[in-house]
């Protein structure tokens, strides 16, 4: 059931996924085995699934090959990677052999300076092509990456450094954005400096993006340029085994601090592989450009593995959408002739108030596959994207799952699944999600509840880095026999999901999730704030923004607010900037002491009323008040 307006033809047909879900459901070991062939193996796995060790365990493999070696003899001169400057006129094309020549410069560069397979490398830097060409380098040599996003502050820089224990970073002098110059180097260097007796980096690589000088310190610090210059182009693979850790990627939940997910080799790539294909309908020829940056997951699964592993053809953009005018987004797509472009719905949202007769002034005739991720998408939203961008041509995918998952989860398949606007549809074949109740109890048909999912998937996590416990508490445990996602969902009479957001205390700011108790860890350093409390409230752009609440202590300067926000950016980072301050006398509490989120979000909603029963908390009068402080203009 194709919507008939879908001009194009696709890979499957609704038959042809129909026998898929079928098979993976009725056979799941045969369907992952036969899914393994994706890859090239030097070991082959002896089967799928096992209890104890994971996914395709005792195969071995090398990531790096996978995604350029094996596709030499057919693909070499095929372009890998086009890298569009934010100057119009500069571009960068990669073929998959000039590619694979850098990678293996660079693997050299890194086993050089003495990284071996196991260690952990850090990579922070901005959309250039070192970022995945670092990455694929440490994979061909079985080191673990861990990118650091770039709006990340020197504190939560120092946090990451610390928790994976890596050895090497690899920066660049500045970034770009726009006009202004972003200091990646100071802020790293800022961060090697906040607690250096808790770090192991003694190597830091900068890529020159600029010609901008950068202080270097000479025992620890390297311009990258001359050594790959010295480098041979090329560089035996690390045989690995499928279950060693590729990458750690460092994600927030509802309990302190960030997490270190770790994502294994073979079951990752498998899925990797298997999810773009389906998903994006990849085809020869096709040119992918995934707007994410590389260091959030979907960087790294859309923006470089996946496409990769499918020989297809990847487009990084150094800019942003808007500059130097509101169209530079659809004049990438114009000149590059992209075919598949997947984005978030926070970009969307800001994109359509430029007006559409911006968007008209380009020719996006060449876009056949438009996707989403991040945060739920409104039917607006949606429809302006898939009308004025997608010209009604294109086929949508809402594609729903995160971090955790390694991949898409629940989407569209063009082609197959009808689309409904908004919603992320179905499973794709082989996951199997289940709504439960507050009991835990699992519900059938038309209903709404905790989004959890039955059995396992080759791309799920490995475990939290540093703490096998915690991946169990947070994924396992809270209902037995099942994977907590942290979202809830509403499944409607066709059985299509509609996903509602987090049931935990994650905040999810223009796609970036974001922990109520990582913003209340910054508020507590602050000595003349008592206590705080972070939600997230709708907002009109980013999808949720922080409302924040402190309580001070008695001797607590005028100047809280500010004190209070400069915490935040600085333990946290600039994306966690909330969008008001509320200094109260006290937070709504249940009388063991804990703080009531739910009225703390109608409040800071406006809303005046319908709080339901009070008299369960320690002082039910605080509500009033706390409603008085917020209606009175600051
Ligand atoms: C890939 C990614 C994961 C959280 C996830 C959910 C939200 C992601 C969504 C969506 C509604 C979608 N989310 N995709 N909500 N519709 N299509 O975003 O990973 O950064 O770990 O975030 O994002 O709440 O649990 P991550």
């Amino acid at each position: 059931m194709p919507s008939s307006s879908h001009s194009h033809s696709f890979r499957l047909t609704p038959t042809d996924y129909n026998a898929l879900v079928e098979r993976a459901t009725a056979e799941p070991e045969l369907y992952w085995m036969r899914e393994s062939e994706r890859l090239s193996w030097n070991t082959v796995p002896p089967h799928a699934q096992s209890e104890q060790q994971g996914w395709f365990a005792g195969g071995m493999l090398n990531a790096s090959v996978n995604c350029l070696d094996r596709h030499l003899e057919t693909r070499g001169d095929q372009k890998a990677l086009i890298w569009q400057a934010e100057d119009a006129g500069r571009v960068l094309t990669f073929t998959y052999k000039t590619l694979h020549e850098h990678v293996c410069r660079m693997a050299n560069v890194l086993r050089e300076q003495g990284i071996q397979a196991g260690d952990r490398v850090a990579i922070h830097l901005p959309s250039v092509p070192e970022g995945l060409i670092a990455m694929l380098a440490c994979a061909r040599i079985g080191a673990i990456h861990v990118v650091l996003f770039g709006g990340f502050s020197p504190e939560a820089i120092a946090d990451r450094l610390a928790d994976s224990g890596a050895v090497l970073v690899i920066t660049a002098n500045v970034g770009r954005r726009g006009p202004r110059r972003i200091p990646f180097k100071a802020t790293l260097d800022a961060a090697l400096d906040l607690r250096p007796d808790t770090l192991a980096i003694n190597t830091v690589l900068v890529v020159g993006v600029t010609d901008d000088e950068v202080g270097m310190k000479p025992e620890r610090d390297r311009w990258l340029a001359p050594l790959l210059d010295q480098a041979a182009s090329d560089c035996t693979p690390q045989n690995m085994p499928s279950s060693a850790p590729l990458f750690l990627l460092y994600t927030s939940g509802s309990t302190g601090k960030p997490k270190g997910i770790v994502h294994g080799t073979g079951g990752y790539l498998v899925w990797a592989s298997y999810t773009h294909e389906l998903v994006f309908d990849h085809q020869d020829g096709d040119i992918f450009w995934c707007t994410a940056d590389i260091g959030w997951i979907t960087g790294h699964t859309y923006g470089v593995y996946g496409p990769l592993l499918n020989g297809g053809t990847v487009l990084l953009f150094e800019g942003m959408p808007s500059y130097p005018g509101p169209g530079r987004w659809w004049n990438v797509i114009q000149d590059h002739k992209v075919t598949t472009f997947y984005t978030s719905p926070t970009a969307i949202r800001a994109l359509m108030r430029e007006g559409d007769e911006v968007v008209q002034r380009y020719d996006l005739s060449s876009l056949r596959v438009l996707g989403t991720v991040g945060e739920p998408i409104s039917q607006e939203a949606w429809s302006w994207f898939n009308d004025h961008v997608g010209g009604g041509r294109c086929a949508f995918v809402d594609t729903w799952w995160q971090t955790e998952s390694g991949g898409i989860m629940i989407s569209p398949v063009p082609g197959a699944v009808r689309e409904k606007p908004a919603s992320a549809t179905l499973p794709l074949p082989g996951v199997h999600p289940v709504l439960l109740n507050e009991q835990g109890l699992p519900r059938e048909g038309a209903t709404e509840g905790v989004l959890c999912l039955k059995g396992s998937w080759p791309g799920r996590a490995l475990s939290i880095w540093n703490d096998d416990g915690l991946f169990e508490r947070t994924y396992l445990q809270p209902y037995a026999g099942y994977y907590f996602t942290g979202d809830g969902a509403r499944r409607d009479e066709d059985g299509y999901y509609w996903i509602t957001g987090r049931v935990d205390d994650v905040i999810n700011v223009s796609g970036h999730r974001i922990g109520s108790a990582e913003i209340e860890d910054a508020l507590a350093t602050v000595l003349t704030i008592a206590e705080s409390a972070a939600i997230g409230i709708p907002h009109d752009l980013k999808g949720q923004g922080i409302v924040v609440y402190v309580v001070p202590r008695d001797n607590a300067p005028d100047d809280l607010h500010v004190r209070a926000a400069k915490a935040i950016t600085s333990k946290v980072g600039r994306y966690a900037a909330p969008e008001r301050i509320h200094v109260v006398p006290d937070l709504p509490k249940t009388r063991s002491g804990k703080s009531v989120r739910r009225l703390l979000r109608k409040i800071a909603c406006g809303e005046t009323e319908g709080f339901g029963d009070l008299s369960t908390l320690a002082d039910p009068e605080i509500v009033e008040t706390l409603i008085r402080i917020i209606q009175t203009p600051a």
